[in-house]
């Protein structure tokens, strides 16, 4: 009976949601991945349907959009839309990268801001949720236009966030250069040197690690889950895609753990390279993509034995998942991996997934994971890494302090440790099973009820 009126009351609230936000569906594919998971834990705690706690937190706390003008090297203005979500700030300050790509609007935004409540909440860190960008496209843009337009980005961005209030960093579009040049605004406009901004140099208050911890983090992630069904990623063939930041410490990683990542990608297309990517090759890589901003495609040509295959925006799947592969780490963007893809994958012999991209498997493609018996660690928990080393690099630099490289990758180990362990724990609590998908919905989702309820209705 209970889970009757629960269930119903998610329904309702799913489909307020979707007639209020048609137009976003990212975002809704976000909230109804969560949702069900739900069900045990509102039949336990009636407390959160009676302060109507779920669709409160569908709702961000706020939205910021602004009009970002600025000059290109031609002398031409341009005009990009800047936007800020702040979704759920219970546990602390709104925390979350920045993301600039021409695929970028309030939507996209909302679906990342979202999942960054749960996934902040998981890191066991007092950070709140958030989510930022604009559609602003980096690429082939100099330097000095990625300059100006950081700083007109900010010239409005700085009145809305904090060091206690809101702390961007990166995402797709937005590193190393993106953060510094953003970071020197704020510090001129607002007459400040605070920590404002995450994912910094280690000049200007930086931690190390920050760069390593996303990519670190899901391997560290994926080598949980193998161990504790008394595997290893030792000699295990893994498919990687993308090649930013996420991707290359990911492949850096499983080379230092023995694994062999055979696949690398970006939006033009995907490189195999069956002999593996070993630490020269990554090395090339980092120097292509970070300073020579060049294609993935270079790759075939540097490197005999490897192939490059074009994106075919026609195609119904993509054929990067279709290598033979014991592991599987999506490393560049939201559904990346439908239904066919996922089929493909087990098909040829993955049975892991560390989800190093925010929603990088759509719900069909999670169905077939399920249906398969696939580890399966999704972005909200394995991807955890980079905002928990954000989260360290606050704590630094509050405290005026510099922690060393393996202080910082002690904790991280840690924390997904530790992410893992309450996943587990809560899927098999609330009748999930070993399913990381619902334990970490759960998982994240308590800490933040509990937090709202104690708050008051605000
Ligand atoms: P980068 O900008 O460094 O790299 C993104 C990579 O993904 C590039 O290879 C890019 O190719 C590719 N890519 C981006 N958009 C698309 C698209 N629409 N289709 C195909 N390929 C695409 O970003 P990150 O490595 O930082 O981010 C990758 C993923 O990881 C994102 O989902 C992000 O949200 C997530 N993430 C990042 C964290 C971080 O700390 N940076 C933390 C947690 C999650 P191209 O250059 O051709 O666009
Ligand atoms: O999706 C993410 O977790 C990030 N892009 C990192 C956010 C952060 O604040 O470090």
């Amino acid at each position: 009976m209970l889970e009757t009126v629960c269930s119903s009351r998610i329904e309702e609230v799913m489909t307020a949601l979707e007639a209020r936000y048609p137009d976003q569906p990212e975002f809704l594919q976000a909230v109804g991945e969560v949702v069900p998971s739900l069900v045990p834990v509102l039949e336990q705690h009636p407390e959160f349907i009676e302060a109507n706690i779920l669709e409160r937190l569908v709702e961000p706390e706020r939205v910021v959009k602004f009009r970002v003008s600025w000059v290109d090297d031609e002398g031409n203005v341009n005009v990009n839309r800047g936007f800020r979500i702040g979704f759920n700030g219970a546990i602390g300050p709104y925390k979350g990268g920045l993301r600039f790509h021409p695929t970028v609007n309030e939507g996209v935004l909302k679906f990342l801001a979202f999942e960054q409540v749960f996934k902040n909440s998981l890191t066991g860190q007092p950070i709140g949720g958030g989510k930022g960008g604009s559609d602003f496209d980096p690429r082939g843009r100099s330097d000095g236009e990625v300059m100006r337009f950081c700083q007109s980005f900010m010239g409005e961005l700085y009145r809305h966030i904090g060091p206690d209030t809101d702390i961007p960093a990166g995402d797709i579009g937005v590193g190393g250069r993106e953060v510094g040049y953003l970071f020197g605004a704020y510090r001129k406009i607002t007459n400040t040197f605070t920590g404002v901004l995450t994912g910094r140099g280690l000049e200007y208050g930086g931690s190390l690690i920050r760069p390593e911890a996303t990519g670190y983090g899901a391997v560290y992630f994926a080598d949980e889950m193998a161990r504790h069904s008394g595997k290893s990623l030792e000699d295990k063939i893994c498919l990687v895609s993308g090649s930013g930041n996420v991707a290359q410490y990911a492949v850096e990683k499983l080379i230092q753990l023995g694994a062999k990542a055979v696949t690398l990608s970006d939006s033009s297309g995907w490189i195999h390279d069956p002999a593996g990517i070993d630490n020269a090759k990554l090395e090339w890589v980092m120097d292509l993509k970070n300073n020579r901003r060049g294609r993935i495609s270079e790759y075939a040509e540097e490197f005999p034995g490897s192939t490059f295959t074009p994106t075919d925006r026609e195609a119904a799947s993509n054929p990067l998942w279709s290598v033979p592969s014991d592991c599987a780490f999506p490393c560049a963007t939201q559904n990346e991996i439908l239904g066919t893809d996922a089929r493909n994958l087990v098909e040829g012999g993955c049975w892991l997934v560390s989800e190093g991209a925010n929603m990088p498997t759509d719900p069909t493609g999670q169905s077939v994971f399920r249906e398969h018996g696939v580890l399966y660690g999704p972005g909200k928990a394995a991807n955890a890494g980079g905002v928990a080393v954000s989260a360290l690099e606050m704590s630094q630099a509050s405290q005026r302090q510099f922690w060393n490289r393996d202080e910082v990758d002690n904790k991280l180990q840690g924390i997904m440790k530790n992410i893992h362990e309450m996943s587990a724990n809560a899927a098999a609590e609330y009748g999930f099973g070993q399913d990381l998908l619902h334990g970490s919905n759960v998982a994240g989702f308590l800490k933040v009820a509990r937090a709202m309820l104690s708050q008051g209705v605000i």
